[in-house]
């Protein structure tokens, strides 16, 4: 959904996993809906040194992270971080441009890994839940990363996540800097929340 901080997230973890797993990502910016978005990652990209795969605004996304694919066939990176649409015309069309985006990238990027990360608002609790169930049916995430955790009380949002949908928080983001983004652990996150740490 809107705001909650995918390109951000997605900056954060082409600088990570470049500095740590020495890997070569390119930014694709498959949020061709909002005019500014293009020039956002732009802007990521330029900062970080990182290759920005962009069409026109408007254009077609799967198109995007496909060319962002034959870009790593040809040895431009080894990592293609994709950023997606936050809002579109109506929710509906936003799912199935997802859906369009997850039907392309598994038909043209097989024998690849291809790992599908739902971001959500650590703030916004329950609503948080909500959007997990219907993007869950949608495109099945693999797991899903907790962007503004630094703002957001100690909730019970991690274990439903869990519980109920079996979707597996795996990065936590803390700011707005690029190295704001850690992996989670879920035995300090027990402590914290039963006040143990
Ligand atoms: N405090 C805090 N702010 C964050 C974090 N992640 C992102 N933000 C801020 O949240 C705002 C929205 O972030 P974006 O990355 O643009 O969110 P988005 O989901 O891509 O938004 P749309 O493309 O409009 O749907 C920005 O001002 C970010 O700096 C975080 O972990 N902590
Ligand atoms: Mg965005």
């Amino acid at each position: 959904m809107n705001g909650v901080g995918k390109t951000t997230t997605a900056a954060k973890l082409a600088q990570r996993f470049r500095s740590l797993d020495k890997r070569r990502p390119i930014l694709a910016a498959g949020d061709t809906f909002r005019a500014a978005a293009i020039d956002q990652i732009k802007i990521h990209g330029d900062r970080l040194g990182i290759r920005v795969i962009a069409h026109q605004h408007g254009g077609d996304p799967a198109a995007v992270i496909y060319d962002a694919v034959e870009a790593a066939h040809a040895g431009a990176g080894d990592l293609i971080i994709a950023d997606t649409a936050g809002r579109m015309h109506t929710k509906s069309a936003l799912i199935e441009e997802l859906k369009k985006i997850n039907r392309v990238v598994e038909s043209r990027a097989s024998g690849c890994d291809y790992i599908k990360y739902l971001v959500l608002d650590a703030t916004t609790g329950r609503n948080a839940i909500a959007q997990a169930e219907i993007f869950k049916e949608a495109v099945s995430p693999s797991g899903v990363i907790l962007a503004k955790y630094d703002s957001s009380a100690r909730g019970g949002t991690v274990f439903s996540l869990a519980e109920d949908l079996k979707l597996p928080v795996v990065f936590l983001c803390t700011g707005e800097k690029y190295g704001d983004i850690v992996p989670f652990n879920p035995v300090q996150y027990a402590k914290e929340f039963v006040g143990l740490a």
